[in-house]
């Protein structure tokens, strides 16, 4: 029986090509192929052919105009978009396939008007069966091989999480009893830095930009250590490379930037690390993706990624407003009469009491002596 007079079926069409020799040599090959029983008026092979292309055309637009993902702000999403791509194309693919079969055969093996018996008992087949397991494990197989390489790609296999960034034991707080177990020395011994770090092209070499995070019910709290800012907001500079630093200070939370396709767990007692580097600049929503609790869901700041004159600029106004804040501190401190000798807490209202101010000097004299006799032993205990 020549293969073109087989059936529409794609699936089965494949088989009857791989097993062509077999097909010709066994007399009934095909008879033993579901839909291929019973002979019919079935489309040519050209149509079966152009169904597959159309199929595959579909398939290969719809994966990369699904439009389900958003903005991708950085090159680590473009690698992921593109594992995600071609998932989203084989998926549609074997969708319509399956679909397609569906339908076709509920509309084309139908019961006839006066049909009453019972259909054809159809056995298996051996080289169909697997043909249709092997094709699957193939494309299960190359997508895991792709993942693991773009996951490589983008640092996940970092080994240097581990030394000059080693996790050590933590003094106190949640979590120590078991970093104490774990390490019975007080320098504990370099464990693996769990998350996204550098990318074997940045293996060995620090981040531009240095961010601690910590995570909390229910906020963020963003410290730049190299230049001493904290802020609620994550400010980063675009085509830099950033390292966040995280841990967490009651539960488990999680950082999630879906505009860089990036996730990673938030634990107390431990550090978890981010490395990225953004190329698009914009305000992206990093929010909590571990439910920690009655407002988890309030716990949502912003990235904000800006051009480096724009983040200097930032840096400087953060800078400006800490420094504003220490004087407003310092006043505060100097308004306290406890800090004052009492002849400069009396100075200003000398006049109104009617203080002689040979008396004020005298007494800011006995004072100095009193003070420059007591012992320099604060800070010594
Ligand atoms: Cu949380």
């Amino acid at each position: 029986m020549p293969a073109s007079k087989s059936c529409i079926v794609l699936p089965v069409k494949i088989a009857t090509l791989f097993f062509n020799g077999r097909a010709s040599r066994t007399p009934g090959f095909l008879n033993s192929v579901p839909f291929c029983q019973y002979p019919m008026n079935i489309p040519s092979s050209i149509i079966t052919l152009l169904l597959g292309i159309g199929l595959t055309l579909v398939s290969l637009w719809y994966g990369q105009n699904h439009g389900l993902m958003p903005v991708a702000a950085s090159e680590e999403a473009t690698h992921i978009d593109g594992l995600f791509n071609a998932m989203m194309t084989i998926s549609v693919g074997l969708f319509l396939l399956v679909q397609g079969i569906i339908v076709y055969c509920a509309v084309k093996f139908r019961r006839k008007p006066g049909e009453l018996g019972d259909g054809a008992a159809i056995e298996g087949n051996v080289p169909l069966e697997i043909l249709w397991t092997a094709i699957p494990a193939a494309i299960v197989l190359w997508i895991s091989i792709y993942s693991f390489e773009i996951y490589n790609e983008m640092g996940g296999f970092d080994p240097a999480g581990s030394g000059a960034h080693a996790m050590h034991s933590m003094p106190s707080g949640k979590g120590s009893a078991m970093a104490a177990t774990l390490d019975s020395t007080p320098e504990s011994k370099a464990i693996a830095m769990l998350g996204v770090g550098a990318s074997p092209a940045n293996q060995g070499t620090d981040a531009a930009v240095n961010v601690n995070v910590l995570g909390l019910q229910y906020a963020w709290i963003f410290t730049y250590p190299d230049i001493n800012v904290t802020s609620g907001e994550l400010h980063v500079p675009v085509g830099q490379e950033v390292k966040l630093n995280m841990t967490a200070q009651d539960v488990i939370h999680a950082v999630w930037i879906p505009q860089l396709r990036l996730k990673q767990d938030v634990i107390p007692g431990t550090q978890t690390q981010l490395r990225f580097t953004t190329n698009k600049v914009g305000s992206y929503p990093l929010r909590c993706a571990e439910l920690c609790g009655g407002y988890h869901g309030s716990m949502v700041t912003q990235m904000v990624v800006e051009t480096p004159e724009d983040y200097a600029a930032w840096i400087a106004s953060q800078q400006e407003s800490t420094q504003a804040q220490a004087e407003v501190v310092k006043q505060t401190i100097a308004m306290n009469p406890a800090n004052l000798s009492t002849g400069n807490y009396l100075a200003p209202y000398a006049k109104e009491m009617g203080i002689q101010p040979e008396m004020l000097k005298h007494l800011h004299q006995h004072e100095s002596m009193n003070m420059s006799s007591i012992p320099a032993t604060s800070g010594n205990s």
